[in-house]
């Protein structure tokens, strides 16, 4: 009985670890190719990793990314991890800046280094025009990969004006902590298999 519930619980830690996946790059320190600043406009690599993945009308109070004026195609922003995380996944979040719908990406690359210097890529994709105008997020899946700088790189924009990306979430399966729990949970079961064979011999 004890061995069942033991064996229920470890199934659920490894299941557990082995579907939930954490978001690596919030907060993070961001670069870009080019951003956008005009007078008291600006709108910096940073605002890709500060959690907030709609733009907002309100006069400064934005959280975009947008590349210099003019700035399409091949224009990019990265995340640097801080370390090296395996990634199987980005979440992403296009700009229309605040309702300008002037500027923002359509297709784009998604590539992976370690070194931030060589980049190998992984997924490309295309945000849709719904996907652009109500900013409802895209999900890009690929196979895990080590990684600690993830960039975003511009094929094609919306708009006209310039590039640019409200929010990129990437994440991370956290093979540390599911190799542990499934550790434990073994060396649990033992000790319940000896207490069981110790209490059966007497
Ligand atoms: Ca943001």
């Amino acid at each position: 009985m004890i061995s069942k519930i033991v064996a229920a619980a470890v199934a659920l830690a490894v299941s557990g670890a082995v579907f939930a996946e954490t978001n690596v790059a919030l907060g993070k320190s961001t670069t870009a190719s080019s951003f956008y600043s005009s007078g008291s406009e600006v709108f910096p690599s940073a605002n890709i990793t500060d959690g907030i993945t709609s733009d907002s009308g309100a006069p400064y109070a934005w959280s975009f990314w947008l590349a210099a004026q003019g700035q399409n195609a091949n224009s990019w922003v990265q995340v640097d991890l801080g370390s090296t995380f395996n990634i199987n996944g980005v979440d992403l979040f296009d700009t229309h800046n605040r309702g300008y719908y002037d500027r923002g990406t359509d297709a784009f690359t998604i590539s992976v280094s370690t070194d931030g210097t060589t980049f190998t890529d992984v997924a490309s994709g295309s945000f849709t025009d719904a996907q652009w105008k109500q900013q409802t997020g895209k999900d890009i899946s690929f196979a895990s990969t080590d990684a600690r700088y993830v960039r975003f790189t511009v094929d094609s924009v919306y708009g006209g004006q310039s590039a640019g990306l409200a929010e990129m979430q990437v994440m991370a399966v956290p093979e540390a902590s599911t190799s542990t729990m499934a550790l434990a949970g073994l060396g649990l079961l033992g000790f319940v298999a000896m207490r069981r064979k110790a209490s059966q011999s007497r």
